[in-house]
């Protein structure tokens, strides 16, 4: 970059910086908070959620990437260097989100047999990357899921199998963690559910609470993994009935004491998880959260910076629970270019955090309390206005990614050079 662009920015954050300080807000405070917290990112974004055991695309599980976008990473190699391209123009502390299937063996392995070694250099470009990883059991894409059912199906040969593949990747999570020196963050969700009515949904709960039951017998050190079970309202295929509803989860995760994961599209069209927030932490010591964006449906559109989106991060940071809070995002278009996909998510999650650590809220607590309502409406709409971009591009440059569209370029010639050949 340029000297003159470089000036250029920090006379535009010494202005906005005393712009925001009329409303009580110390934007450099701010800026160190915003550096200081870690967004994980998934690894399914790159290449469809396909995996590398074989496939050329997703089957079952109810969700679906649409769009035939070319460039879609084929092997691991390929989606780490994608994910480095991401990282590059990213600014922040990130994570990486792995499944189940994106091991890495030159023999077949089933997944009941995942150990470890199977994802040795996932972890060492983690290392190489100074990033902490996350994990996810993979339960779709798999024959013995097609009739729908995992952990809750009647054939116990079928469970005994998930039951397994549940227990290598708590195993394969813990070693992660405790080589990266992070927690590494298993996170547990399952397809099963119907298309009509089933007449029996007592039973195959009762199924899902004795196979997770089993699942997580095995005590592992929450230093090295933290157990999150993800709910879902409905999935392509499984409309009229989920096992692992949120219900379910909510109270499974209660008194199991473990991580919930709320999935911003997996509730009704006009329920907010952002709101639900500050409803469990006081009874819950974790949550994770999936951003993702839902258009209609739970679509997993690519994240943007949106009112939904900033609504989740305002809560977080009003009920200064940052660090009960685990941020992921989970979206996955092939109709666009995926490291584009990337970028836009990321940077709009981090956005969206930087919106809300900039909020006058002190000024607007102080009006609430002090019962001026009307105060409180004015200031949340001025702050609209204030100039949050020249804030973002200020921890943009201090982070020596590029600005704007400036991105974009990069994005262009990676396609040219890389993507376009694959
Ligand atoms: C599915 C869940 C789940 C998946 C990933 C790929 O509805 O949201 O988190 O998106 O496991
Ligand atoms: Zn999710």
């Amino acid at each position: 970059m340029q000297d003159t662009d470089k000036n250029r920015i920090e006379e535009s954050y010494r202005q906005a910086k005393e712009r925001y300080a009329a409303y009580g807000v110390d934007t450099d405070r701010a800026l160190k908070k915003l550096a200081s917290i870690e967004v994980s990112m998934n690894c399914w974004q790159g290449d469809d959620v396909v995996g590398f055991e074989g496939a050329d695309s997703i089957t079952g599980g109810g969700i679906m990437a649409t769009g035939n976008y070319p460039g879609r990473a084929r092997n691991a190699d390929e989606l780490r260097m994608d994910a480095d391209k991401a990282f590059s123009l990213i600014p922040g502390k990130k994570r990486f989100n792995l499944h189940g299937s994106y091991r890495e063996s030159e023999k077949p392995v089933e997944r009941d047999a995942l150990a470890p070694e199977h994802f040795e250099r996932w972890i060492e470009w983690a290392a190489e990357q100074k990033i902490g990883l996350d994990f996810n059991p993979t339960f779709f894409s798999h024959p013995k899921a097609d009739d729908g059912y995992t952990l809750s199906s009647y054939d116990s040969g079928i469970r005994r199998f998930w039951i397994e593949h549940g227990k290598r990747c708590r195993e394969v999570s813990a070693a992660i963690g405790e080589r990266l020196g992070t927690a590494c963050v298993d996170n547990v969700w399952i397809p099963d559910g119907s298309k009509d009515d089933p007449t029996d949904r007592m039973r195959r709960r009762h199924l899902l609470v004795e196979s997770l039951d089993e699942l997580f017998s095995e005590h592992l050190d929450p230093e090295h993994t933290l157990d999150a079970v993800e709910s879902k309202l409905f999935g392509i295929g499984s409309e009229s009935f989920v096992v692992g509803s949120h219900e379910f989860y909510l109270a499974y995760a209660l008194s199991r004491k473990l991580v919930l994961t709320m999935d911003a599209g997996h509730y009704h069209p006009t329920e907010s998880v952002a709101e639900k927030v500050s409803a469990l932490l006081p009874f819950m010591r974790t949550l994770l959260l999936h951003v993702s964006r839902p258009v209609r449906w739970d679509s997993d559109h690519v994240v943007l910076f949106d009112d939904a989106t900033r609504a989740i991060a305002r809560e977080i940071v009003r009920a200064d629970a940052l660090d009960r809070v685990l941020l992921a995002v989970d979206f996955f278009d092939a109709s666009i270019n995926r490291i584009t996909a990337w970028v836009v998510g990321m940077r709009g999650t981090y956005k969206s955090l930087l919106a809300a650590l900039i909020d006058p809220m002190e000024l607007m607590r102080k009006a609430e309390l002090a019962g001026d309502l009307g105060t409180r409406l004015a200031l949340a709409e001025e702050a609209k206005t204030l100039p949050l971009g020249a804030v973002w591009d200020r921890f943009c440059l201090d982070h020596d990614v590029p600005l704007g569209g400036a991105w974009l370029d990069e994005v262009q010639s990676y396609e040219n050079d890389v993507l376009s050949k694959r």
